[in-house]
């Protein structure tokens, strides 16, 4: 595996910090041995943690208003690769990419597959995309692509998805994620039944060609670009078209896309209960689809979503994989940065959901403890792991503080030298 930062550099800045961390560890590890855990296999257990990457996150694409572009912004899918490959190598927590097409459209697959893989890197769901027109596409989805009324436009989408399912294959893909813009900005606009039954007919095809061992991901989004009643608008919806499409067909959670306040940890506990939880697109939110950083607004939230996945672990067993991906992109930071913060947030997350004793709670809960059982949660949530997680990093070859090394290793003037800047412009079409 080829080291995009120099190995040297990531060992020495792990020295200065080397006497620290080994307290901190010790510390924790005596708190946490009187609450009977073990701190290494909390270690053990972070170092199993993954999640993907989203290769539209590693550009500043931004906002759907403005492009402030950023210094040595990836050019390419294979410049996006590199910086997805810096980004695991100081976390070693983010082993995959999730790719879009067609931003990423490679010329040759089995390029694109080799170069990951030269990287140390994998491809994990492909994202198709018909919530934009692409220059010297035929048909237009300005009304909707899979739910279009037209059926040429509806026939284009599905050869879209079809085509990503082909290059996904060739890049060693395993599922394709499905979102679209498609809905009606005005009552009237829609027959809000007649738009769904032709996503589904169009699902039905594109779920027909999908390779044995795949799934699809349905990601459901509650409003915008559609801003008054979005086709695949909620869970409820994605649900029942993934059980009529059939087992390969799953939901995807984008903690993003739903209102103010909902409960996502019991949608979460809803699909996994009924088989049906096929991935998240983890970011956070304050008002909308903000794809700001994970962790950075509500980190409870977080939290409760992988005490649901930490139950559902226990009653389901190996079979339960959900894909895990970030989904994030602004641009007030550099992207690496906050794709190495995200990562550790959810990292953490999920470790502190390990600290929470299960059959203590089941207790708890039968006896209707609510009190205690609200601080058995709240315990676990407060606990700061940070050592735990800084640990699996190192003995895993990373970094204990990933951010402070990348920035050590001086890779964005690096690449700043070496990828001109692109000019600013309205509109990202990032969304
Ligand atoms: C839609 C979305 C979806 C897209 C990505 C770019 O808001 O979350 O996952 O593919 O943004
Ligand atoms: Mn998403
Ligand atoms: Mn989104």
């Amino acid at each position: 595996m080829t080291s995009v930062i120099d190995a040297g550099l990531v060992a020495d800045q792990n020295a200065k910090l080397d006497a620290q961390l080994q307290a901190d560890y010790e510390g924790l590890g005596g708190m946490l041995a009187r609450r009977g855990l073990d701190i290494d296999k909390l270690t053990a257990l972070a170092q199993t943690f993954a999640v993907a990457v989203p290769s539209w996150g590693a550009g500043t694409g931004g906002t759907r208003f403005a492009r402030f572009p950023g210094r040595g912004e990836p050019r390419n899918v294979f410049e996006k690769l590199e910086d997805c490959a810096v980004i695991h190598q100081l976390t070693r927590a983010t082993p995959s990419v999730s790719p879009h097409f067609p931003w990423d459209k490679p010329t040759d697959a089995s390029e694109l597959r080799d170069t990951a893989k030269a990287l140390g890197l994998a491809f994990d769901a492909v994202n198709s995309n018909t919530f934009q027109d692409q220059q010297g596409q035929e048909q237009s989805y300005k009304f909707g692509s899979l739910t279009s009324t037209s059926a040429a436009v509806r026939a284009q989408a599905v050869a879209h998805n079809i085509e990503c399912i082909e290059i996904g294959r060739a890049i060693g893909s395993q599922a394709l994620t499905v979102w679209v813009g498609d809905g009606a900005n005005f009552p009237g606009q829609h027959n809000l039944r007649g738009a769904l039954e032709r996503y589904l007919d169009s699902m039905r095809e594109i779920y027909a060609a999908l390779p044995s061992d795949w799934n699809v991901f349905i990601e459901h989004k509650l409003f915008e670009p559609a801003f008054y009643a979005t086709t695949i608008a909620d869970w409820g919806t994605s649900f029942a078209c993934a059980t009529e499409l059939g087992p390969k067909a799953k939901c995807l959670v984008d903690l993003g896309h739903h209102a103010p306040n909902t409960n996502i940890e019991m949608i979460v506990a809803r699909l996994a209960q009924f088989g049906k939880l096929g991935g998240f697109h983890f970011n956070d939110s304050k008002y909308g689809d903000d794809d700001l950083d994970s962790g950075s607004i509500n980190p409870f939230q977080l939290f409760l979503v992988f005490n649901e996945l930490a139950d559902a672990a226990r009653r389901e067993g190996d079979a339960f994989k959900p894909a895990y991906m970030l989904d994030q992109s602004h641009n007030v930071t550099d992207p690496i940065e906050s794709l190495m913060s995200s990562a550790g947030e959810v990292q953490r997350a999920f470790v502190q959901s390990a600290l929470v004793d299960r059959a203590v709670l089941a207790g708890l809960q039968e006896q209707n403890d609510v009190l205690e059982a609200a601080q058995t949660l709240k315990r676990a949530f407060r606990t700061d792991v940070s050592p735990i997680l800084a640990m699996a990093r190192v003995r895993a070859g990373g970094a204990a503080d990933p951010v402070a090394c990348y920035r050590a290793s001086g890779y964005r003037d690096r690449v700043a030298g070496l990828r001109p800047a692109k000019a600013g412009a309205s509109g990202s079409g990032i969304v």
